[in-house]
Protein backbone atom coordinates (compact mmCIF):
# COMPACT_ATOMS: atom_id res chain seq x y z
CA UNK A 1 0.00 0.00 0.00
CA UNK A 2 1.19 3.75 -0.36
CA UNK A 3 2.97 4.72 2.54
CA UNK A 4 2.12 8.37 4.51
CA UNK A 5 4.20 11.26 5.36
CA UNK A 6 4.83 9.97 8.39
CA UNK A 7 6.38 6.89 7.91
CA UNK A 8 8.62 8.82 4.58
CA UNK A 9 12.20 7.98 3.18
CA UNK A 10 13.28 10.15 5.48
CA UNK A 11 12.82 8.58 8.96
CA UNK A 12 15.17 5.52 8.36
CA UNK A 13 18.41 5.54 6.67
CA UNK A 14 20.04 8.23 5.61
CA UNK A 15 18.66 9.08 1.58
CA UNK A 16 19.62 7.39 -1.51
CA UNK A 17 22.00 8.61 -3.41
CA UNK A 18 20.80 9.30 -7.41
CA UNK A 19 21.98 10.22 -10.32
CA UNK A 20 20.01 12.07 -13.02
CA UNK A 21 20.41 11.45 -16.91
CA UNK A 22 19.24 13.90 -19.85
CA UNK A 23 19.18 12.88 -23.37
CA UNK A 24 19.80 16.17 -25.30
CA UNK A 25 18.72 15.73 -28.42
CA UNK A 26 18.13 19.28 -29.85
CA UNK A 27 20.94 21.24 -28.28
CA UNK A 28 18.69 23.52 -26.21
CA UNK A 29 20.58 23.60 -22.94
CA UNK A 30 18.24 25.89 -21.39
CA UNK A 31 15.85 23.70 -21.22
CA UNK A 32 17.63 20.58 -20.86
CA UNK A 33 18.78 22.39 -17.55
CA UNK A 34 15.47 23.50 -16.26
CA UNK A 35 14.53 19.70 -17.46
CA UNK A 36 16.99 18.75 -15.49
CA UNK A 37 16.00 21.09 -12.13
CA UNK A 38 12.80 19.69 -12.00
CA UNK A 39 14.16 16.57 -11.97
CA UNK A 40 16.27 17.25 -8.83
CA UNK A 41 13.08 19.14 -6.78
CA UNK A 42 11.05 15.45 -7.35
CA UNK A 43 13.53 13.37 -6.62
CA UNK A 44 14.40 15.28 -3.36
CA UNK A 45 10.61 15.59 -2.65
CA UNK A 46 10.64 11.71 -2.82
CA UNK A 47 13.54 11.29 -0.18
CA UNK A 48 16.50 11.32 -2.90
CA UNK A 49 20.01 13.16 -2.53
CA UNK A 50 21.18 13.93 -6.45
CA UNK A 51 24.53 13.22 -6.23
CA UNK A 52 24.85 13.16 -10.27
CA UNK A 53 23.81 15.35 -13.19
CA UNK A 54 24.59 13.46 -16.25
CA UNK A 55 23.64 15.28 -19.94
CA UNK A 56 24.00 12.95 -22.97
CA UNK A 57 23.92 14.78 -26.43
CA UNK A 58 22.43 12.39 -29.62
CA UNK A 59 20.45 13.18 -32.12
CA UNK A 60 17.99 10.70 -31.48
CA UNK A 61 17.54 7.91 -28.15
CA UNK A 62 19.16 4.51 -28.52
CA UNK A 63 16.73 2.07 -28.83
CA UNK A 64 17.92 -0.54 -26.12
CA UNK A 65 19.51 1.73 -23.88
CA UNK A 66 18.40 5.27 -24.58
CA UNK A 67 21.46 7.04 -24.29
CA UNK A 68 23.86 4.25 -25.74
CA UNK A 69 25.78 1.35 -24.29
CA UNK A 70 28.99 3.58 -24.13
CA UNK A 71 27.55 6.07 -21.84
CA UNK A 72 25.69 3.98 -19.41
CA UNK A 73 29.16 2.27 -18.56
CA UNK A 74 30.44 5.43 -18.37
CA UNK A 75 27.66 6.01 -15.89
CA UNK A 76 28.14 2.86 -14.09
CA UNK A 77 31.86 3.31 -13.24
CA UNK A 78 30.26 6.94 -11.79
CA UNK A 79 27.62 5.39 -10.08
CA UNK A 80 30.27 2.88 -8.31
CA UNK A 81 32.77 5.69 -7.62
CA UNK A 82 29.83 8.21 -6.04
CA UNK A 83 28.09 5.23 -4.19
CA UNK A 84 24.83 5.80 -6.32
CA UNK A 85 22.46 3.17 -6.25
CA UNK A 86 19.78 4.65 -8.24
CA UNK A 87 19.35 6.57 -11.82
CA UNK A 88 16.64 8.53 -12.80
CA UNK A 89 16.04 9.14 -16.63
CA UNK A 90 14.50 12.68 -17.84
CA UNK A 91 11.75 10.60 -20.25
CA UNK A 92 10.05 7.68 -20.56
CA UNK A 93 11.82 4.35 -20.72
CA UNK A 94 10.13 1.15 -21.29
CA UNK A 95 10.45 -2.15 -19.87
CA UNK A 96 13.09 -3.53 -22.19
CA UNK A 97 14.91 -0.35 -22.40
CA UNK A 98 14.91 -0.84 -18.14
CA UNK A 99 16.08 -3.97 -18.50
CA UNK A 100 18.98 -3.40 -20.49
CA UNK A 101 20.51 -0.51 -18.30
CA UNK A 102 20.33 -2.52 -15.35
CA UNK A 103 21.77 -5.39 -16.95
CA UNK A 104 25.04 -3.30 -17.84
CA UNK A 105 24.92 -1.03 -14.60
CA UNK A 106 24.84 -4.41 -12.87
CA UNK A 107 22.97 -5.45 -9.69
CA UNK A 108 23.15 -2.87 -7.10
CA UNK A 109 22.10 -0.18 -9.54
CA UNK A 110 18.40 0.97 -10.06
CA UNK A 111 16.60 2.59 -12.89
CA UNK A 112 13.76 4.44 -13.31
CA UNK A 113 11.98 7.10 -15.31
CA UNK A 114 10.31 10.69 -14.53
CA UNK A 115 7.25 8.92 -14.20
CA UNK A 116 7.71 6.41 -12.12
CA UNK A 117 9.48 8.80 -10.04
CA UNK A 118 6.18 10.97 -10.11
CA UNK A 119 4.02 8.04 -9.03
CA UNK A 120 5.84 7.59 -6.22
CA UNK A 121 5.87 10.87 -4.90
CA UNK A 122 2.15 10.39 -5.32
CA UNK A 123 2.53 7.23 -3.68
CA UNK A 124 3.98 8.52 -0.83
CA UNK A 125 1.60 11.67 -0.52
CA UNK A 126 -1.61 10.09 -0.84
CA UNK A 127 -4.08 10.27 2.38
CA UNK A 128 -7.30 9.78 1.46
CA UNK A 129 -8.46 5.96 0.28
CA UNK A 130 -9.80 7.42 -2.75
CA UNK A 131 -6.09 9.02 -3.61
CA UNK A 132 -4.33 6.28 -2.33
CA UNK A 133 -6.50 3.63 -4.95
CA UNK A 134 -6.03 6.03 -7.67
CA UNK A 135 -2.14 6.00 -7.39
CA UNK A 136 -2.01 2.35 -6.90
CA UNK A 137 -4.08 1.56 -10.31
CA UNK A 138 -1.43 4.32 -11.92
CA UNK A 139 1.46 2.38 -10.62
CA UNK A 140 0.02 -1.07 -11.78
CA UNK A 141 -0.39 0.29 -14.88
CA UNK A 142 2.68 1.84 -15.45
CA UNK A 143 5.45 0.97 -12.72
CA UNK A 144 4.75 -2.39 -12.04
CA UNK A 145 5.19 -3.47 -15.83
CA UNK A 146 8.44 -2.12 -15.97
CA UNK A 147 9.86 -3.82 -12.33
CA UNK A 148 8.52 -7.01 -13.48
CA UNK A 149 10.01 -10.26 -13.72
CA UNK A 150 13.60 -9.23 -11.33
CA UNK A 151 12.53 -10.75 -8.48
CA UNK A 152 12.46 -7.88 -7.26
CA UNK A 153 10.22 -6.50 -4.28
CA UNK A 154 7.69 -4.10 -5.13
CA UNK A 155 7.92 -2.82 -1.38
CA UNK A 156 8.98 -3.39 1.62
CA UNK A 157 6.92 -3.17 4.90
CA UNK A 158 7.27 -0.53 8.00
CA UNK A 159 9.93 1.53 7.09
CA UNK A 160 12.06 2.18 4.25
CA UNK A 161 10.73 1.28 0.87
CA UNK A 162 13.31 2.63 -1.65
CA UNK A 163 12.17 5.65 -4.61
CA UNK A 164 9.96 3.63 -6.81
CA UNK A 165 10.06 0.17 -4.34
CA UNK A 166 6.83 2.13 -2.41
CA UNK A 167 3.23 1.69 -3.51
CA UNK A 168 1.23 -1.46 -4.78
CA UNK A 169 2.29 -4.98 -3.85
CA UNK A 170 3.39 -6.88 -1.08
CA UNK A 171 4.29 -10.13 -1.55
CA UNK A 172 5.95 -12.06 -4.38
CA UNK A 173 2.32 -13.06 -5.59
CA UNK A 174 1.59 -9.15 -6.39
CA UNK A 175 3.94 -9.97 -9.29
CA UNK A 176 1.57 -12.42 -11.02
CA UNK A 177 0.16 -11.03 -13.91
CA UNK A 178 -3.11 -12.22 -13.08
CA UNK A 179 -3.33 -11.12 -9.76
CA UNK A 180 -2.45 -7.65 -11.40
CA UNK A 181 -5.07 -8.01 -13.87
CA UNK A 182 -7.74 -9.02 -11.47
CA UNK A 183 -6.44 -6.43 -8.95
CA UNK A 184 -6.80 -3.71 -11.35
CA UNK A 185 -10.23 -4.26 -12.40
CA UNK A 186 -11.08 -4.36 -8.49
CA UNK A 187 -9.55 -0.88 -8.09
CA UNK A 188 -11.45 0.73 -11.49
CA UNK A 189 -14.13 -0.71 -10.09
CA UNK A 190 -13.76 0.99 -6.45
CA UNK A 191 -12.95 4.21 -8.11
CA UNK A 192 -16.06 4.28 -10.41
CA UNK A 193 -17.84 3.99 -7.14
CA UNK A 194 -16.23 6.73 -5.84
CA UNK A 195 -16.31 9.10 -8.83
CA UNK A 196 -20.15 8.09 -8.34
CA UNK A 197 -20.47 9.74 -4.59
CA UNK A 198 -18.25 12.66 -6.03
CA UNK A 199 -21.12 12.88 -8.71
CA UNK A 200 -23.88 12.82 -6.09
CA UNK A 201 -22.08 15.41 -3.96
CA UNK A 202 -21.51 17.87 -6.60
CA UNK A 203 -25.08 17.66 -7.89
CA UNK A 204 -26.22 18.45 -4.18
CA UNK A 205 -23.85 21.26 -4.43
CA UNK A 206 -25.71 22.47 -7.89
CA UNK A 207 -28.74 22.66 -5.98
CA UNK A 208 -27.00 25.31 -3.61
CA UNK A 209 -26.93 27.23 -6.30
CA UNK A 210 -23.42 28.35 -5.93
CA UNK A 211 -21.14 29.43 -8.06
CA UNK A 212 -17.74 26.91 -8.21
CA UNK A 213 -14.37 28.37 -8.30
CA UNK A 214 -11.05 25.92 -8.92
CA UNK A 215 -7.83 26.47 -7.95
CA UNK A 216 -5.69 25.31 -10.94
CA UNK A 217 -2.05 25.91 -11.38
CA UNK A 218 1.55 23.89 -11.87
CA UNK A 219 2.29 22.21 -8.55
CA UNK A 220 3.88 24.50 -5.87
CA UNK A 221 2.59 27.37 -7.74
CA UNK A 222 0.74 28.24 -3.63
CA UNK A 223 -2.45 26.65 -4.70
CA UNK A 224 -2.97 25.68 -1.31
CA UNK A 225 -1.62 28.41 0.61
CA UNK A 226 -4.17 30.66 -1.57
CA UNK A 227 -6.81 28.37 -0.34
CA UNK A 228 -5.89 28.76 3.37
CA UNK A 229 -5.84 32.39 2.63
CA UNK A 230 -9.23 32.61 1.66
CA UNK A 231 -10.79 30.05 3.81
CA UNK A 232 -8.81 29.05 6.44
CA UNK A 233 -9.14 25.41 5.35
CA UNK A 234 -5.70 24.60 7.19
CA UNK A 235 -4.53 22.80 4.19
CA UNK A 236 -0.82 21.19 4.01
CA UNK A 237 1.25 23.68 2.10
CA UNK A 238 4.75 23.37 1.75
CA UNK A 239 7.61 23.69 -0.86
CA UNK A 240 7.71 20.57 -2.19
CA UNK A 241 5.73 19.10 -5.59
CA UNK A 242 2.42 17.55 -4.98
CA UNK A 243 1.88 18.21 -1.54
CA UNK A 244 -1.93 18.03 -2.40
CA UNK A 245 -3.52 14.76 -3.96
CA UNK A 246 -7.03 15.79 -3.15
CA UNK A 247 -9.47 18.19 -3.95
CA UNK A 248 -10.99 20.10 -0.86
CA UNK A 249 -13.70 22.48 -0.99
CA UNK A 250 -14.65 25.34 1.36
CA UNK A 251 -16.99 28.20 1.00
CA UNK A 252 -15.74 31.57 -0.07
CA UNK A 253 -17.20 35.01 1.29
CA UNK A 254 -17.17 37.67 -1.14
CA UNK A 255 -17.16 41.39 -0.56
CA UNK A 256 -20.60 41.63 -1.64
CA UNK A 257 -21.34 39.24 1.30
CA UNK A 258 -22.22 36.49 -1.22
CA UNK A 259 -21.28 33.30 -0.99
CA UNK A 260 -19.17 30.65 -3.33
CA UNK A 261 -17.91 27.71 -3.01
CA UNK A 262 -13.78 27.44 -3.62
CA UNK A 263 -12.05 24.14 -4.47
CA UNK A 264 -8.37 23.57 -4.18
CA UNK A 265 -6.99 20.60 -5.91
CA UNK A 266 -4.17 18.62 -7.13
CA UNK A 267 -1.23 20.38 -8.79
CA UNK A 268 0.25 20.14 -12.76
CA UNK A 269 3.31 19.23 -14.22
CA UNK A 270 4.79 19.33 -17.81
CA UNK A 271 4.69 15.49 -19.22
CA UNK A 272 2.32 14.34 -16.63
CA UNK A 273 2.09 10.35 -16.77
CA UNK A 274 -0.86 9.71 -18.75
CA UNK A 275 -2.23 6.58 -16.52
CA UNK A 276 -1.39 9.41 -13.87
CA UNK A 277 -4.00 11.19 -15.74
CA UNK A 278 -6.73 8.30 -16.38
CA UNK A 279 -6.28 7.31 -12.88
CA UNK A 280 -7.16 10.86 -11.45
CA UNK A 281 -10.29 11.32 -13.79
CA UNK A 282 -12.39 11.85 -10.98
CA UNK A 283 -10.42 14.50 -9.24
CA UNK A 284 -9.21 16.62 -11.81
CA UNK A 285 -13.18 16.78 -13.18
CA UNK A 286 -13.24 19.28 -10.53
CA UNK A 287 -11.93 21.80 -13.26
CA UNK A 288 -13.96 20.72 -15.90
CA UNK A 289 -17.27 21.38 -13.15
CA UNK A 290 -15.85 24.86 -12.39
CA UNK A 291 -17.75 28.04 -13.31
CA UNK A 292 -14.66 29.96 -12.49
CA UNK A 293 -10.50 28.48 -12.72
CA UNK A 294 -8.29 30.63 -10.99
CA UNK A 295 -5.53 29.57 -12.58
CA UNK A 296 -1.84 29.77 -10.52
CA UNK A 297 1.44 30.83 -11.70
CA UNK A 298 4.38 31.05 -9.28
CA UNK A 299 5.99 34.33 -10.73
CA UNK A 300 8.90 33.90 -8.61
CA UNK A 301 10.24 30.64 -10.52
CA UNK A 302 12.18 31.62 -13.72
CA UNK A 303 10.12 28.51 -15.44
CA UNK A 304 6.91 30.98 -14.97
CA UNK A 305 6.21 31.05 -18.28
CA UNK A 306 6.89 28.04 -19.56
CA UNK A 307 4.58 26.65 -16.35
CA UNK A 308 1.52 28.99 -17.56
CA UNK A 309 1.75 27.29 -20.98
CA UNK A 310 2.13 23.70 -19.81
CA UNK A 311 -1.05 24.24 -17.56
CA UNK A 312 -3.36 25.92 -19.97
CA UNK A 313 -2.54 23.33 -21.83
CA UNK A 314 -4.10 20.87 -19.51
CA UNK A 315 -6.82 22.48 -19.01
CA UNK A 316 -8.02 22.48 -22.23
CA UNK A 317 -7.17 18.90 -22.19
CA UNK A 318 -9.45 18.39 -18.92
CA UNK A 319 -12.10 20.11 -20.83
CA UNK A 320 -11.78 23.51 -19.45
CA UNK A 321 -11.81 25.56 -23.08
CA UNK A 322 -14.56 28.42 -22.84
CA UNK A 323 -14.76 28.24 -19.03
CA UNK A 324 -14.18 32.09 -17.61
CA UNK A 325 -10.51 31.57 -16.71
CA UNK A 326 -8.56 34.57 -14.40
CA UNK A 327 -4.74 34.48 -14.52
CA UNK A 328 -2.92 35.15 -11.61
CA UNK A 329 0.51 35.52 -11.06
CA UNK A 330 1.20 34.48 -7.37
CA UNK A 331 4.25 35.08 -5.02
CA UNK A 332 4.62 38.91 -5.96
CA UNK A 333 6.23 39.25 -2.45
CA UNK A 334 9.34 37.96 -4.15
CA UNK A 335 9.22 38.99 -7.95
CA UNK A 336 7.63 41.37 -9.79
CA UNK A 337 9.47 40.59 -12.87
CA UNK A 338 7.19 39.06 -15.50
CA UNK A 339 5.76 40.97 -18.10
CA UNK A 340 2.43 40.76 -18.92
CA UNK A 341 2.88 40.68 -22.60
CA UNK A 342 5.21 37.89 -22.89
CA UNK A 343 2.80 35.99 -19.79
CA UNK A 344 -0.11 36.65 -22.30
CA UNK A 345 1.83 35.41 -25.04
CA UNK A 346 2.33 32.08 -23.50
CA UNK A 347 -0.75 31.21 -23.08
CA UNK A 348 -1.24 31.97 -26.53
CA UNK A 349 -4.89 32.89 -25.66
CA UNK A 350 -6.08 36.32 -25.01
CA UNK A 351 -6.52 36.39 -21.22
CA UNK A 352 -7.96 39.55 -20.00
CA UNK A 353 -6.77 40.69 -17.14
CA UNK A 354 -3.64 39.15 -15.51
CA UNK A 355 -3.72 39.77 -11.39
CA UNK A 356 -0.34 39.80 -9.53
CA UNK A 357 -1.04 38.38 -6.01
CA UNK A 358 0.93 37.35 -2.84
CA UNK A 359 -1.00 34.39 -1.08
CA UNK A 360 1.49 34.80 1.98
CA UNK A 361 1.38 38.38 2.40
CA UNK A 362 -2.42 38.86 0.76
CA UNK A 363 -1.48 42.24 -1.68
CA UNK A 364 -3.61 42.22 -4.40
CA UNK A 365 -6.17 39.80 -3.13
CA UNK A 366 -8.97 42.43 -3.12
CA UNK A 367 -8.91 42.79 -6.37
CA UNK A 368 -9.22 39.51 -6.98
CA UNK A 369 -12.39 39.00 -4.96
CA UNK A 370 -13.77 42.18 -6.15
CA UNK A 371 -13.41 40.58 -9.93
CA UNK A 372 -14.74 37.42 -8.99
CA UNK A 373 -17.21 39.37 -7.24
CA UNK A 374 -18.86 41.30 -10.37
CA UNK A 375 -18.42 37.72 -12.50
CA UNK A 376 -20.50 35.71 -9.86
CA UNK A 377 -23.66 38.81 -10.14
N1 LIG B 1 6.91 34.09 -0.99
C1 LIG B 1 5.76 33.46 -1.25
N2 LIG B 1 5.67 32.14 -1.06
C2 LIG B 1 4.48 31.52 -1.31
C3 LIG B 1 3.36 32.24 -1.77
N3 LIG B 1 2.35 31.35 -1.95
C4 LIG B 1 2.84 30.15 -1.61
N4 LIG B 1 4.13 30.25 -1.22
C5 LIG B 1 5.00 29.14 -0.80
O1 LIG B 1 5.15 28.23 -1.90
C6 LIG B 1 5.23 26.89 -1.43
C7 LIG B 1 4.18 26.05 -2.11
O2 LIG B 1 2.91 26.45 -1.68
P1 LIG B 1 1.64 25.51 -1.75
O3 LIG B 1 0.47 26.33 -1.35
O4 LIG B 1 1.87 24.23 -1.05
O5 LIG B 1 1.60 25.24 -3.32
P2 LIG B 1 0.58 24.32 -4.13
O6 LIG B 1 0.33 25.00 -5.42
O7 LIG B 1 -0.60 23.99 -3.30
O8 LIG B 1 1.51 23.05 -4.38
P3 LIG B 1 1.13 21.49 -4.57
O9 LIG B 1 -0.08 21.17 -3.76
O10 LIG B 1 2.36 20.81 -4.11
O11 LIG B 1 0.91 21.32 -6.05
C8 LIG B 1 5.07 26.97 0.09
O12 LIG B 1 6.36 26.94 0.67
C9 LIG B 1 4.40 28.31 0.31
O13 LIG B 1 4.69 28.90 1.56
C10 LIG B 1 3.49 33.66 -1.96
O14 LIG B 1 2.58 34.36 -2.38
N5 LIG B 1 4.71 34.19 -1.69
MG1 LIG C 1 -1.28 22.24 -2.64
Amino acid sequence: MAKNKTDSYFNGDSPERVALVKLMTDKDERSAMASLDELWRLTETAGGEVAARVIQSKDRPDPATYIGSGKVRELRELCLNAEITLVVFDCELSPSQIKNLEDILGNDIRVIDRSMLILDIFALHAASGEGKLQVELAQLKYTVPRLIGKGRELSRQGGSASIAARGPGESKLETDRRYIKRRIASLEAQIEEMAKNRRTQRAQRDKSGLKRITIAGYTNAGKSTLMNYLTGAGILAEDKLFATLDPTTRRLRLPSGKTALLTDTVGFIRNLPHHLIKAFASTLDEVRYADIILMLTDASDSECLSHAEVTRELLSQLGADGKKVLYVLNKCDVSENVEEAAFKAALSSEPGDVFRISSLTGQGIPELLLRIDEIVS
